[in-house]
């Protein structure tokens, strides 16, 4: 007797399919896509078809352990959940009386993206605990808040209003790989004439598909977007009534774009000035015309900028508001989960002090006083592979003082370094809720399986903590149905997307589409402001002391650890700058462990251009170093065009303990932030390379 379970899928990643599990005797034994789900529709990702390989892998953490040896060291001692959860319940005790609660800093991100196993997991307890708060920055921040500063508000396109795009610009982001589900729409318009133009450093995958690849250089293509503005209004291609109708501070971005001419412009991006005129009347010329955006584009020093420059583009073009028009770039502010009954923060301490998660290794050493952290509790997340400046967050890791617990189904680079490490369910395993970012669909997923061993979820975790703190309030010890029903319903009151969506319903139907009046956004051209208007001109930007305009500044990394000085190791003119874009086959670190996703994607490698590889005396497959002021790392050269000259790229995602010196790219990566909100800096890192001697 087989049984069906339905489920969505809960990797970052926009798609979030929907799945269904078979089960045999509480075994899993067949997992495969919804045909029903309209964006699925029956298939699933190269990473995601295989799940019970992940699920049911050999190296699946199944019992608490605690250190024995040195921390790093991998020697532990199986333990009871009984005896792991009293140790950590005296050591914060401890710590709390020592320094108080902020002294505690859960660090959780995207592992799953699910209401009850991310949203309440990573608040509710932590509230109540008076811990600190982490400042969720490291993917799309900056572009986040940019978006809603110019708009209001992240709406986007169903994925099949493509069909009715004339132009898709695909800016910095790579759907083939990282939103998969979006490719066969937008090749069925590309059947029907859509043009598709790719504008990344690298040649992706996404731009081997399209008509016209476009390759700036890293973290210039604010300038781009202006020099784009800048050729639209001296042809006369803009549409001043629109402008005035529905924005605020037109004329004062006019006045701006007189500083980006295509010359200059083409000399701060490296694309050709008849590239720029060329594409400039494309777009304004090509309509309904769609920017297809997502984060890569600004996980960069400049990313909130250049995210509010390309947000111009659709309005002087009148895009905003068309069908198949506009700017697509994330479907999560149709449904904000309401705050109050999500985190309960009237029911909670005042908020602890704000942790950057960019900043982890810094913090660990001695940036956060005040309290210091003393203890570090990772769910969801693996910083030591995933946090900028690697070295610093592993050497914050060893501290001895520390006292780190790490709940993970897998021994990854972080559980490595904790004191206790704790046995965490699969999506099988557990109950949640997903909404999506790249679609509009509401998906329940039930457990298919009981938990491996001694697995726990993340939420029947934080009820055992609270208990195991004294904590009796009942919104702490809920079960997971519980809290889906007391969000949506505290969500439905103050958002009429919910209208008719009950958890009766998400459970019998699987996936429920919100309600919306549209599926067009800003289709009544009322933009969620302040000004009800698209804020070319944000006084809010002005009143934090940024840019009020969308503009353009020289943004690099200097490669240093902290200014320390390179001591003439590495030579400015050889300098280059280092992508670490999204792998096919993994989702960050997720997979990277599975045998079958190591073998696609091969040995550790970075692409560098021909040219550059030959100026090192670099050839294909030969083992070369990259290092800058913060570390070196040990890849395989793949000397290949698809990246532009002065580029290099490596795959984000590798496990450092698979790596060559024991150092994946993160080692290479800077702590610095962003312009806006704290962002990280990942795909723009000053590096060199030279030939590994044998
Ligand atoms: N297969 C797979 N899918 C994933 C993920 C994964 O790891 N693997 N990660 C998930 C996550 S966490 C996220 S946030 C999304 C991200 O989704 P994307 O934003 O699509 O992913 P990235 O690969 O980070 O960046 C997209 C592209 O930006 C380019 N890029 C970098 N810097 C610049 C720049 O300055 N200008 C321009 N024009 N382009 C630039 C990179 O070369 C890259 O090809 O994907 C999700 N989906
Ligand atoms: N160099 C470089 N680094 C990057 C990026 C980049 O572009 N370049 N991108 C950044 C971005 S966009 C993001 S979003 C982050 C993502 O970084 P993370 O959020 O850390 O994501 P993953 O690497 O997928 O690691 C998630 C971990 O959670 C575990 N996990 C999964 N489900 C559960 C669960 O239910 N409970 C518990 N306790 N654990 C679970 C998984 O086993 C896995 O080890 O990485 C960032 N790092
Ligand atoms: S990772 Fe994305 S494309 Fe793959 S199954 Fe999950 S939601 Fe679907
Ligand atoms: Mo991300």
């Amino acid at each position: 007797m087989t049984r069906k379970v339905y489920g969505a899928c809960p990797h970052d990643c926009p798609d979030t399919c929907g799945v269904i599990t078979e089960v045999a005797n509480g075994r899993a034994v067949k997992f495969y896509g919804d045909p029903n789900h309209p964006i699925t529709k029956s298939w699933l990702c190269a990473k995601v078809r295989p799940y019970l390989d992940h699920v049911y892998h050999p190296n699946r953490l199944q019992f608490p352990l605690r250190r024995v040896g040195a921390k790093g060291s991998g020697q532990w001692q199986r333990i009871s959940w009984d005896e792991a959860l009293g140790e950590i319940g005296r050591r914060w005790r401890e710590i709390i009386a020592q320094y108080g609660a902020a002294a505690i800093l859960p660090y959780s991100y995207s592992g799953t993206l699910g209401l009850v196993q991310m949203s309440a997991a990573s608040s509710r307890f932590w509230n109540r605990l008076g811990a600190s708060q982490l400042e969720r920055a490291i993917c799309g921040a900056a572009a986040e808040f940019a978006v809603e500063m110019t708009l209001g508000a992240r709406h986007s396109q169903p994925y099949d209003h493509v069909q009715h795009s004339k132009l898709v610009i695909i800016w910095g982001h790579n759907p083939v790989s990282t939103a998969p589900h979006f490719m066969p729409f937008l090749r069925a318009a590309q059947r029907n004439g859509t043009q598709v133009v790719v504008i990344d450093p690298r040649r992706t995958r996404t731009a081997v598909g399209a008509d016209w690849h476009i390759a700036p250089k890293p973290t210039t293509d604010g300038a781009l977007a202006l020099g784009l503005a800048h050729i639209i209004v001296q042809e006369g291609l803009h549409d001043e009534e629109w402008l005035r109708a529905y924005t605020v501070g037109w004329p004062e971005l006019r006045a701006r774009l007189v500083e980006y001419p295509p010359q200059r412009v083409a000399q701060i991006t490296g694309v050709a000035a008849e590239e720029i005129v060329k594409l400039a009347r494309l777009y304004a010329t090509t309509q309904p015309a769609l920017i297809k955006i997502a984060d890569g584009l600004q996980r960069n020093r400049m990313g909130g900028q250049t995210v509010r420059a390309i947000c111009a583009l659709p309005a002087l073009t009148a895009q905003y508001g068309q069908r198949g028009g506009g700017l697509a770039y994330s479907t999560s502010g149709y449904l904000k989960w309401d705050g109050r009954s999500l985190k309960h923060w009237p029911d909670c301490p005042p908020p602890g002090r704000v942790v950057n998660m960019n900043r982890l290794g810094a913090a660990l050493l001695g940036e956060v006083t005040n309290p210091p952290i003393m203890s570090l509790f990772v769910f969801g997340s693996n910083p030591a592979a995933i946090a900028p400046h690697a070295g610093k967050v592993v050497a914050g890791l060893r501290r001895d003082d520390l006292f780190t617990v790490v709940h993970e189904l897998f021994m990854t680079d972080t559980a490595v370094y904790a004191d206790i490490v704790l046995p965490a369910t699969s999506q099988l395993e557990q109950t949640d809720l997903h909404k999506a970012y790249g679609h509009t669909l509401l998906s329940y997923n039930a457990p298919a399986i009981p938990p491996l061993g001694e697995a726990k979820s993340n939420w029947d975790l934080m009820r055992l903590l609270a208990a195991e703190m004294g904590f009796r309030e009942p919104w702490l010890q809920q079960t997971p149905d519980e809290v889906i029903a007391e969000v949506l319903a505290g969500t439905a009151a103050i958002n009429p997307a919910l209208k008719g969506i009950t958890l009766e319903r998400l459970k019998t139907e699987g996936s429920v589409a919100l309600h919306l009046e549209t599926a067009v956004p800003f289709a009544d051209l009322r933009f969620p402001t302040a000004s009800g208007k698209v804020e070319l001109y944000c006084q809010r930007l002005g009143a934090q002391e940024l840019d009020p305009l969308p503009g353009y500044e020289p943004a690099s990394d200097d490669g240093t650890d902290d200014g320390q000085p390179l001591n003439g190791r590495f030579s400015p003119d050889l300098a280059l700058t280092l992508i670490s874009a999204a792998a096919h086959h993994f989702v960050t670190s997720t997979f990277a462990n599975s045998v079958a996703m190591l073998l696609h994607e091969g040995e550790p490698f970075i692409e560098i251009h021909p040219q550059d590889a030959a100026r090192r005396g670099v050839a294909q497959g030969d083992k070369v170093v990259v290092a800058n002021g913060r570390s070196a790392c040990e890849f395989v050269a793949k000397v290949t065009d698809a990246v532009r000259p002065g580029v290099v790229a490596a795959p984000k995602g590798r496990w450092s303990q698979h790596q060559g010196n024991g150092r994946n790219v993160n080692w290479l990566t800077s702590d610095a932030l962003g312009d806006m909100a704290g962002q990280s800096t990942f795909h723009s890192n000053t590096v060199w390379v030279w030939k590994r001697e044998a």
